[in-house]
């Protein structure tokens, strides 16, 4: 009686430990693509957000006038940014042939644009520096037609990717980019 009950327990241990490999295996997987997560926290609770499409969250702790705040430096010229509008990871390696899953988790609307090279945004408030400095200049790909919004909640798939470095941004908040680098498959 004794070696079974430890035989039972061995195999529950056994099954647990088996769920939880698959749990990480589709976390991580490049079967379901990797994933970016665009991030901000907005706080729902602010009206100020609504002029410009409102907080998509169930909570959030940034208001405008913070966002506002947070988005010059006293120590540079250029954009900051406020740093909970961000691109989660900031850079990721995924395998060739593979697709890349964007999740909108914040609030505000979004863009996830491949661009040749970084630059500003569309919406000439976001791209201005300290008083007295030039504006970034608006990446081409920002203010071309066709420049897909992710809104709050939203989510979209990137796929065919060639091998190489890829640079996406957000063409609304400038300061939000990933680099994706696409190994080349050596399965070829
Ligand atoms: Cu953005």
């Amino acid at each position: 009686m004794r070696r079974t009950g430890i035989y039972v327990a061995l195999l529950v241990c056994v099954g647990l430990l088996v769920a939880q490999a698959a749990t990480i295996e589709v976390a991580g997987s490049d079967e379901y693509g990797k994933r970016v997560v665009l991030r901000d926290d907005c706080d729902p609770r602010d009206p100020a957000w609504a002029p410009t499409g409102g907080c998509n969250r169930s909570e959030g702790n940034v208001n405008l006038e913070e966002f506002n705040s947070l988005r010059l430096s006293p120590l540079a010229p250029s954009v900051i940014g406020h740093p909970a509008w961000w691109f989660d990871p900031t850079y990721l390696k995924v395998e060739g042939g593979k697709r890349l899953r964007i999740s909108n988790e914040g609030g505000r609307t979004h863009t996830f644009t491949e661009v040749a090279n970084f630059g500003g945004g569309r919406v000439p408030p976001l791209n201005a520096g300290q008083p007295g400095t030039a504006p970034l200049t608006p990446a081409p790909e920002c203010v071309a037609a066709g420049v897909v919004n992710i809104p709050g909640g939203g989510e979209d798939v990137v796929d065919g990717l060639a091998p190489g470095n890829h640079r996406f941004m957000c063409c609304i908040h400038p300061w939000m980019r990933t680099l994706v680098k696409v190994e080349a498959d050596d399965q070829n």
